[in-house]
């Protein structure tokens, strides 16, 4: 399917320049002055061109000719002494079928053939590279990376495929975590139940780094030691997932350890369950993902508000950034290859300093072919909180008291994956939020 990603990058360029693609491919990076390897996981540019997850590749696309060079480590004996099996350049040329195969030796033999106009390169260090091994060649930087956006944005109908069975995987992952927590275990276990459950799925790869965090520590946006003992009346926030095939699965739930709310917990919970909900059935072509932020932030405020945390008009709250104290992050972002995937500042769409937007990670509309989350969350951020409840302007919309309650309260985020279709949205995620669906599964 590879294929396909490369006439699509190649559509995107002028046929009658002799410009040339110049990717490196992921090398094998080692822990600290150690043998010791890392996990490979190849770049993802080079794996949306090529599907090669091999170490230290390179590629070439002659753009006039639409031709794809792949290069290829030279392995000794030694290589396979340890790692096994060498490869044959005709075992390569079966597996990823490139128009010519070469050993990574000779790629300033091939540029020299190939004479081209300009090498297209993702970045300074891979052109440096290349002016390296020549100073004569014609360097760019940045025509490549705004294609390679481009063309990643907007998934094709395999790549959805693969999102749609990273996503069936996940499915089943969060349930088995649902109905397996209970109060006294710990932080890990609950990852280990996990990762078991994507990794008996044929899921090797996780997509980030996973968060479990039980009480407090779902305050912290990105906790990952996961290493608390999980306590009676604690929520659980699970931020987690694997790739199918490169392509990332993203979701979060946030659910009692005991498998019953309380009262306040059902409360918040209820408020950002319906900025959720709400924002996901807005999704259509063409909508902007800053205004759905701001509408998910008025209607989290609407349920603030009512549980009295905070008080004042909605249009003051909004007006006077309130909303970002309790909402310190984006409503979402672009997912694919990159669980942070490309695409969320194209050319012109620049980030706005603005409390509470400045993190959000896409601002351009919505087309058919892109897959986003959706995140909302509300937070008791001590760090935030504390200078707010201090501050004159801002203490005047905040119920001091209760805010001070809440202060160890730590966080509810609920996200799901989203497909942008002609007519609306393919909803990626199935796994029960409403809150009575939550507790009867987690009462068996
Ligand atoms: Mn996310």
């Amino acid at each position: 399917m590879h294929h396909l990603h490369r006439e699509k990058l190649f559509s995107l360029f002028d046929d009658n320049q002799s410009g040339v693609v110049f990717i490196q491919g992921a090398e094998t990076m080692y822990r600290y002055q150690t043998d010791y390897e890392f996990p490979f996981r190849q770049e993802s540019n080079f794996w949306y061109l090529t599907g090669a997850n091999e170490t230290d590749c390179s590629l070439i696309l002659d753009l006039k000719k639409e031709e794809y060079h792949l290069f290829v480590p030279k392995r000794d004996a030694q290589y396979a002494v340890w790692h096994g099996y060498v490869k044959t350049k005709e075992q390569y040329q079966e597996q990823y079928k490139p128009d010519h195969l070469h050993y990574q030796n000779d790629i300033l033999s091939v540029l020299n053939k190939l004479k081209p106009e300009v090498v297209y390169c993702l970045n300074d260090e891979q052109a440096e590279f290349i002016e390296d091994l020549d100073r004569g060649f014609n360097v760019e930087t940045d025509a490549l990376a705004d294609a390679l956006t481009y063309c990643r944005v907007l998934k094709t109908e395999w790549e959805l495929d693969q999102m749609r069975e990273a996503c069936r995987v996940n499915n089943l992952a969060y349930e088995a975590v649902m109905k397996a927590i209970k109060p006294g275990m710990y932080e890990y276990e609950l990852k280990a139940i996990f990762n078991k459950v994507q990794i008996e799925n044929g899921l090797l790869q996780d997509a980030y780094n996973g968060i479990f965090a039980s009480g407090v520590n779902a305050s912290i946006l990105h906790y990952v030691e996961n290493t608390y003992k999980i306590n009676d009346g604690d929520l659980f926030l699970m931020d987690a997932g694997f790739e199918c095939n490169g392509y990332a699965a993203d979701y979060t739930r946030t659910f009692p350890a005991n498998g019953k709310f309380t009262e306040i917990q059902a409360g918040i919970y209820q408020s950002v369950l319906n900025a959720h909900t709400e924002v996901i059935e807005s999704i259509r072509p063409g909508v902007k993902m800053e205004d759905l932020h701001l509408m998910a932030s008025r209607i989290m405020m609407g349920g603030l508000k009512k549980l009295g945390i905070i008080k004042g008009e909605i249009d003051d709250i909004m007006e006077q950034n309130i909303f970002a104290l309790f909402f310190p992050h984006g409503l979402g972002h672009f997912l694919g290859l990159d669980t942070h995937d490309v695409g969320g500042y194209p050319k012109g769409v620049d980030r706005i300093d603005r409390p509470g937007i400045k993190f959000l990670r896409a601002r351009r509309e919505l087309q058919p072919g892109m897959v986003i989350t959706i995140e909302p969350g509300i937070y008791f951020v001590p760090a935030v909180l504390e200078p707010a409840m201090e501050d004159p302007e801002q203490s005047k919309f905040l119920n001091v008291e209760k805010v001070k309650d809440l202060l160890t309260f730590g966080g509810i985020r609920i996200e799901d994956n989203i497909a942008v279709t002609e007519d609306g949205f393919e909803n990626l995620t199935n796994v029960p939020k409403e809150i009575d669906e939550i507790e009867a599964l987690m009462a068996g």
